[in-house]
């Protein structure tokens, strides 16, 4: 028998959010194992792993270094302590860069396919951003449909990944003094894929053992991604669905319906989601779920792919990363879909416990126990339609007895995406630089990234960004660090009451939260493209700008590679989760201060929010002092 008291309290120590906690107790009824039990099973976690210093990259090894200066001090092949911690981090990263890359590059070929009318069920959206990015790919818009130029440009585009131009398009959109600083250290990106490729070159034996040279390669690969892979499936997305404008929508665990059949979109890419929306909204659908007795169907997203369409739609979004299975433990889940990235292998397993189908979509990312339907642009309507009607059909088998739903969704406006920022400006960063200038506003900090079971889900994000509107920064936020402020009802304009007189005076004046969503992890490049324009009206490179990174709860290497393009680009970058690197002196001093004298930033590792923030405002007050504000 369980003690309610006790399971509460391991709860509260789990989760920030109150429904999250709910269903944490319910997986601890129902004997469900969860990312945090797996996490205590490990424990302790290898030493060596920690601090980067165990090679297992090739049958020589694995390989590890004492960290205490004894011996070993070199791996069987001779890899110091700093090639080895070095090496692990590009091939961390390398694996972050090809993963939002590899999202993007799905984007562009769907934008090809309904260039070529092969997709079903896709259309071009923004023909306005759609001939703004083709301008500045040089490709002709005078007098052309649309059609033709969205080929033209998904073909620039699919170039940029194995490009022979030795240098991508979009690195273009950022500042001359940002690109010279990048010429200068030669890690300007060439190829998206062509870094990635790199990467895993250089980390084989025998090749790249120079720690320096290592980083500067992961510099590159990180640009690659950030200006190149992740930039474009921002822009492609938006193209193709529509670029976000300021929306109402709802956020937790509570989202999920009693009466309804739920659906739950989980993972990244908006090609598999839009379509799973459109076939939802279908009145057949519709009439079909109410013939099962269902109310209707209730569409709730879940990590990145659930920011997609609630910046885009204003789906309600039930959670993070930590949520996935707090979802199907509340026994009311007919279908998870899932595409890619952030899934655990484990999700059909807590699946099995209730009524839950786990749909697989993707041909690189099966599951063992999942249902697998192949998701093509050329049949996506069709593939859409016949799992909403699996899910349909699933709502006979929930069993209402060991169905728990929290109450009381929390309201979030969602939508910023950097044009939709511009548009509530008036159309220019000019009333945002001049806030900075006058200091109402001192400066601009993007939390993003992950939950991480080491820490309380959610503590991290809210502890810094509220510490960060109290002191008249605005957060901009992406991931599942955005998902966490809108549980934490920071996402609304009624929020601003927790800031600063300045900051609080310039969100009532426009009406907007003083923490703006502004997508799913790849839209990081929307901090880019807006931190680019900052720096262009004011003539100077983005390192000069007073901005910040955190990435308070990060777990993926596809946060090392957005730490690494906003350091590499001149952003500061606050990390809560120490990275593997503390096994080498070098690479930590590298990382953490000779980098300012290169790119003007650096990061620094700072689990306590309330520290961290103080970093991020010191770095801040640094910048304005050298731009003389
Ligand atoms: O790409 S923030 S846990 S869901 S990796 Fe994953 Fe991290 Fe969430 Fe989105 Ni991003």
């Amino acid at each position: 028998m369980y003690d309610p008291i006790a399971i509460k309290k391991v709860a509260e120590k789990r989760a920030l959010d109150r429904t999250s906690q709910m269903m944490i107790e319910k997986t601890i009824e129902d004997g469900v194992e969860t990312a945090w039990d797996r996490l205590q099973a490990q424990q302790p976690q290898c030493g060596f792993g920690q601090l980067g210093l165990c090679c297992n990259n090739c049958s020589m090894g694995p390989c590890r270094i004492d960290p205490f200066g004894g011996t070993p001090t070199r791996g069987v092949c001779g890899a110091t302590a700093d090639t080895i911690v070095a090496r692990n981090l590009l091939d961390d990263l390398a694996v972050g860069a090809a993963s939002h890359s590899d999202h993007g590059r799905e984007v562009v070929e769907t934008l090809l396919h309904t260039a070529e009318g092969k997709a079903q069920g896709y259309q071009i959206t923004d023909a306005a951003k759609l001939h703004l990015i083709a301008e500045e790919y040089g490709i002709p818009t005078e007098g052309r449909d649309d059609a033709a130029i969205a080929g033209d440009l998904a073909r620039g585009m699919l170039e940029e990944f194995g490009s022979i131009k030795n240098r991508i398009q979009l690195v273009d959109r950022a500042p001359e003094k940002t690109r010279t600083v990048w010429q200068n250290l030669n890690i300007t990106p060439r190829g998206v894929d062509r870094e990635v490729v790199e990467a895993m070159h250089r980390v084989h034996m025998g090749v790249d053992a120079d720690y320096l040279n290592i980083l500067l390669h992961a510099m590159r690969t990180s640009l690659s991604d950030g200006w190149g892979g992740s930039m474009m499936a921002t822009d492609c997305s938006d193209i193709l669905f529509g670029t976000p404008t300021p929306v109402r929508s709802w956020v937790n665990l509570g989202t999920l319906s009693r009466d309804k059949v739920n659906i739950v979109l989980h993972g990244h890419n908006p090609v598999l989601s839009e379509m799973i929306l459109k076939a939802v909204e279908e009145p057949a659908a519709k009439e079909a779920a109410r013939a099962k007795g269902a109310a209707g169907i209730n569409l709730v997203g879940m990590c990145c792919t659930g920011n997609e369409v609630l910046m885009r739609h204003g789906i309600p979004i039930a959670g993070t990363i930590l949520d996935q299975e707090l979802a199907i433990a509340t026994g009311a889940v007919e279908v998870m879909v899932i595409d890619y990235q952030c899934i655990f292998p484990s999700i059909t397993a807590t699946a099995s416990c209730y009524h839950t189908k786990v749909v697989a979509t993707s041909e690189k990312s099966k599951v063992p126990g999942s249902i697998y339907k192949e998701f093509r642009p050329e049949t996506a309507l069709d593939t859409a339609r016949e799992i909403v009607g699996m899910a349909i059909e699933n709502f006979a088998a929930r069993d209402p007895n060991r169905v728990r739903i929290p109450d009381r969704p929390v309201q979030v406006m969602a939508g910023f995406s950097e044009e939709a920022i511009r548009k509530a400006l008036g159309g220019t960063y000019k009333p945002l630089i001049d806030a900075i200038v006058a200091g109402t506003i001192k400066g601009v900090v993007g939390v993003v990234g992950c939950n991480n079971p080491k820490i309380r889900e959610d503590s991290g994000h809210i502890a810094l960004g509220r510490e960060l509107i109290r002191r008249n920064i605005l957060v901009v936020e992406t991931g599942c660090a955005a998902i966490a402020s809108g549980k934490a009802g920071l996402l609304v304009p009624e929020a601003a009451d927790l800031a600063g007189d300045g900051l609080k005076a310039v969100c009532k004046a426009l009406g907007i939260p003083p923490v703006l969503h502004m997508g799913s992890c790849v839209d990081c490049s929307r901090i880019l493209v807006m931190a680019a324009h900052v720096a262009d009206e004011l003539g100077v490179g983005i390192g000069d700008l007073p901005l910040g990174g955190a990435a308070p709860e990060w777990y993926s290497q596809k946060a090392i590679a957005i730490g690494t393009y906003f350091v590499s680009s001149g952003v500061y970058t606050v990390l809560g989760v120490p990275p593997k690197i503390f096994g080498s002196q070098n690479v930590l001093s590298l990382l953490a201060s000779q980098l300012t004298g290169v790119v003007n930033a650096s990061f620094a590792v700072e689990p306590d929010p309330v520290k961290a923030a103080d970093l991020l405002e010191a770095e801040i007050d640094r910048k304005r002092q050298a731009l003389g504000i």
